[in-house]
């Protein structure tokens, strides 16, 4: 039996961050042993193409170029992290991961499905996660969040119609997955949010 992967998605400023460290609490709480990690990223060389990714000085990254580098950085992760901690019956608690790709590559940048679905099925087309909670708020309530926070990256400074493509995409994966998809109304304040993450939790994660 191998461990269970979690993920955690949703747009700019919608508070994955901060769920992160709630859900890996409780988890451990409940006996878990969390392996807590984010996309890109997750390991040192996937971070070193995370940089390329977030560096908004790259403003020559083709949409085909970022694609590639999401699902390498991706490929590198799974090897390295996500993979052996499952196989270790770990439960893995991922910040993005390829609903991600659908969302800002497919919904954002206008990639074809058919290029996302070919380099998923390559990557991991074994593995997906067993649930996956979706922050979904309006985009300018998580932009105005988001702003308050840090400098801009490379994708914060894309178009409002971006982040509404963003989503739209991220709301049809939840459609077409209703059984791994859990919707969380992440508008209201922190320990809002947190009531309705833990009571899905309550239902799909058992101690
Ligand atoms: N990307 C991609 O294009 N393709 C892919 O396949 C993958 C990723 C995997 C990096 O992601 C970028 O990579 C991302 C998409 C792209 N786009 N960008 N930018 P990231 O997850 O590292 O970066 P992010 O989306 O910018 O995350 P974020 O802005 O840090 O948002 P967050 O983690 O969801 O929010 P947070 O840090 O928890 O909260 C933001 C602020 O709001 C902070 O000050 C909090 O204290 C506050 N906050 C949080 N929750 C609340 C509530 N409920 N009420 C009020 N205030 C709150």
């Amino acid at each position: 039996m191998r461990g269970r992967f979690l993920t955690i998605e949703g747009g700019e400023g919608a508070g994955k961050s901060t769920m992160m460290e709630r859900v890996a609490a409780w988890l451990e709480s409940n006996g878990r042993q969390v392996v807590s990690t984010r996309e890109p990223g997750g390991t040192e060389l996937a971070e070193k193409l995370r940089d390329i990714l977030l560096d908004k000085t790259n403003t020559v990254l083709s949409a085909q170029a970022e694609l590639l580098l999401v699902f390498a950085s991706r490929a590198q992760h799974l090897a390295e992290l996500i993979r052996p901690a499952l196989q270790r019956g770990d439960t893995v608690l991922c910040d993005r991961f390829t609903d991600a790709t659908w969302a800002y590559q497919g919904g954002g940048r206008g990639v074809a499905s058919d290029d996302i679905a070919a380099l998923e099925q390559l990557v991991h087309g074994d593995l997906q996660p067993d649930l996956t909670l979706l922050l979904d708020l309006p985009v300018e309530v998580g932009l105005r969040r988001a702003s308050r926070r840090s400098e801009s990256d490379r994708f914060e400074v894309e178009s409002l119609g971006f982040f509404e493509r963003v989503r739209e995409a991220y709301l049809q994966r939840a459609s077409a997955f209703p059984e791994r998809f859990a919707v969380i109304d992440a508008s209201g304040g922190v320990d809002e949010v947190w009531e309705q993450v833990e009571a899905v939790l309550q239902g799909r994660m058992p101690p």
